[in-house]
């Protein structure tokens, strides 16, 4: 992509009609008003998009091989939950006992009933043009009390007649064991707080793998082992909501990592030699980066943070040494002490258990959405006592990025690649697998929202496989269409399908991003077409920005520390400065405004917010990326 001319289509035109998020409504602001904006009170965050925003795309095309799908799971897809014999599961309970718990208090009872309308999906998938297709299997479907001593035949029938309309579709199916839907029966005794779960799951793993091994090629043990310990058994987040927080929470973790173990173990040596398949576990990420990353403090405890989250569940997995991260082992039995208990609420593994479950997946899975950032040490606000987030001991904040219709999920394409490098340094160059990524938004039609943040993360991903060479072999968007989504219920909408869930027959709409999303697969290409582009950011392109003078600023009080960075370094950066000129907008700057950017490989100067930490927080963010002038600062 030729910057030069971007750069010149930019002065072409002055600044109008500039879009304007403040917390959640939008407003217009022309550019003489935007004047005012210092002297505007704002509630929350405020953002504002200028620049030349889509010119970051370094690399545009996918390695040959890489492959792509789509992601679903069972409940909150299928509906049916009471008919041909499937059994009751947590989330039936969790929804029919504490309806008040989901935003819009729907329930999984019909979903979007795929049960009955699969073949309407495999359609949907087929026009998609995927690879794969991410499913997970209801167990309750399968074996209604949990256990193998009753199997439901029509559980079986469901999966073969879908896995057989992928099969002729030419679509390989990625298959998760448990996506959270745990047989009520098994709840009752305790769920994965019960050490004797590991069997269980064996038994249904067993199962699974002896009657559609021959059909599915691709296994994910978990889904999300970080959700299911810590919102459901730590937290009332999820089915069933246990809130056992501190406690039942590393309960979970120490059944779930055995359960993943024995499965993987039992596929590996019994199942894989004859159906030479492949098993993982999908691991979910929140990133934390520090608010400044010039704090030294704030790094080590995101580091901490990072460990807690993403390593609670790889580190035992994915590093030589195996075990929990020592720094959380260590964190929770301070904690521990201090709360006069005789023993740490988290107990290391023994050396036996830390052999089993080390190495046990083929590839690292990773669910990834979203950043964080890490403000400081201490208890976070929102902390329960005693619980995992208190011994993290650190602040956290989600006042980061651009907004989506869910309030956990901001949109920060930059630490997705830092979590990609992250996990490469820790975990020994794995092979990496994206099983899911994906935007919510009310269910517009023409969601542009999503498609761009589809373009900036798979951007993203291009950069880390071409420029730190992280191995990343198949990316899955979350989701084909529209769905129960989970406490959300509907009122987020995650699908590249529309489903209006008052009409009967649950009409399946594509939106502008099937249309993004198959052209990307078709050409193995970031499509680049005018089309896909938000109106309003065609305009934004046009935008007059004198980055010229921002750099000049830029350069001033820091010249020789741009200069030590130089080409390589690519860590965020934060820089204090006074004064800056965004074309019209000449802003006399408080002095407690600051420029966040991103030194990228090849000179590239990204700047991702200018924040005036004055105005509560509020960030001018222009997200543009500029070539050329870098070698000026460097002057
Ligand atoms: C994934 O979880 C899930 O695997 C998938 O099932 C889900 O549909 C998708 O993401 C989109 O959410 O609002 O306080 O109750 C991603 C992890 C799960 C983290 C929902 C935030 C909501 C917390 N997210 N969770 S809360």
């Amino acid at each position: 992509m030729k910057l030069g001319l971007l750069r010149d289509k930019c002065r072409k035109k002055p600044m109008e009609g500039v879009k304007v998020n403040l917390a959640r409504t939008t407003r217009r602001f022309s550019a003489h008003t935007i004047d005012e904006y210092e002297y505007i009170e704002l509630p929350r965050s405020f953002e504002m998009n200028a620049g030349c925003a889509r010119v970051s795309a370094q690399h545009t095309k996918f390695p040959e091989g890489f492959i792509f799908g789509v992601a679903t799971a069972a409940h909150q897809i299928e509906g049916a939950w009471n008919v041909s014999g499937k059994g009751e599961n947590v989330w039936d309970r969790f929804t029919h006992t504490q309806p008040e718990m989901v935003a819009d208090l729907t329930n999984g009872d019909v979903a979007v009933d795929s049960y009955n309308r699969y073949l309407e999906d495999v359609e949907a998938l087929e026009y998609l043009g995927v690879d794969f297709y991410r499913l997970s299997l209801s167990w309750a479907r399968i074996l209604p009390n949990g256990r193998i001593d009753e199997i439901n035949p029509d559980g079986l029938r469901y999966y073969h007649a879908l896995l057989d309309a992928l099969a002729e579709k030419n679509i390989k199916p990625l298959v998760t064991l448990f996506h959270w839907d745990l047989p009520q029966k098994l709840q009752d005794l305790g769920g994965w707080a019960n050490p004797e779960l590991v069997d269980y799951f064996y038994d249904y793993s067993d199962l699974c793998f002896r009657e559609f091994g021959d059909k599915i090629k691709s296994w994910i043990t978990f889904n999300e082992p970080y959700e299911i310990c810590e919102d459901a058994y730590g937290d009332i987040l999820k089915a069933p909501g246990l809130n056992s927080h501190g406690v039942g929470n590393y309960l979970c973790s120490n059944t779930l990592l055995k359960a993943h173990a024995e499965a993987y173990h039992l596929y590996d040596q019994i199942y894989r030699p004859k159906q030479g398949g492949n098993i993982m576990i999908s691991i979910n990420s929140i990133w934390y980066e520090p608010s400044d990353p010039n704090n030294e403090e704030q790094v080590t405890l995101a580091e901490t943070a990072n460990q807690f989250k993403f390593g609670w569940f790889a580190h035992p997995i994915f590093t030589e040494e195996g075990g929990y991260p020592a720094q959380m082992v260590e964190n929770v039995a301070r904690q521990s002490e201090m709360e006069g208990l005789a023993r740490s609420r988290l107990q290391q593994f023994n050396d036996y258990w830390i052999q089993r479950i080390k190495g046990t997946s083929d590839y690292l899975g990773i669910n990834h959405y979203t950043t964080f950032l890490v403000t400081g040490p201490g208890v976070d606000p929102t902390a329960k006592s005693p619980s995992w987030l208190k011994d993290i001991g650190a602040v956290t904040t989600m006042e980061v990025g651009g907004d989506s219709a869910s309030t956990w999920l901001r949109v920060y394409p930059s630490g997705f690649a830092n979590l990609l490098r992250w996990c490469k340094r820790n975990y020994n160059d794995p092979i990496i697998f994206i099983t899911e990524n994906g935007f919510s938004d009310r269910g517009t039609l023409e969601d542009y929202g999503r498609i761009s943040y589809y373009n900036d993360y798979l951007s993203e991903i291009l950069n880390v496989i071409y420029n730190d060479d992280v191995n990343v072999i198949g990316y899955t968007a979350w989701t084909l269409m529209d769905n129960f989504e989970w406490r959300a219920g509907f009122s987020e909408r995650f699908g590249f399908y529309y489903v209006n869930i008052t009409d009967p027959n649950l009409p399946r709409t594509p939106k502008l991003s099937v249309e993004y999303f198959k052209q990307l697969i078709a050409n193995r290409e970031l499509p680049q077409d005018d089309r896909f582009k938000e109106p309003s950011l065609k305009a934004r392109e046009d935008l007059h920005v004198d980055f010229d003078r921002v750099l000049n600023e830029l350069s001033k009080p820091n010249a020789r520390e741009l200069a030590r960075l130089g080409n390589h370094a690519c860590p965020l950066r934060t820089l204090k400065f006074r004064s800056v000129n965004f074309g019209p907008f000449s802003l006399p700057l408080p002095q407690d405004a600051s420029i966040r950017f991103n030194l990228g490989p090849g000179s590239q100067l990204q700047i991702l917010s200018v924040t005036f930490e004055r105005l509560r927080g509020a960030i001018f963010r222009s997200a543009a990326t500029y070539l050329p002038l870098f070698k000026h600062i460097r002057q």
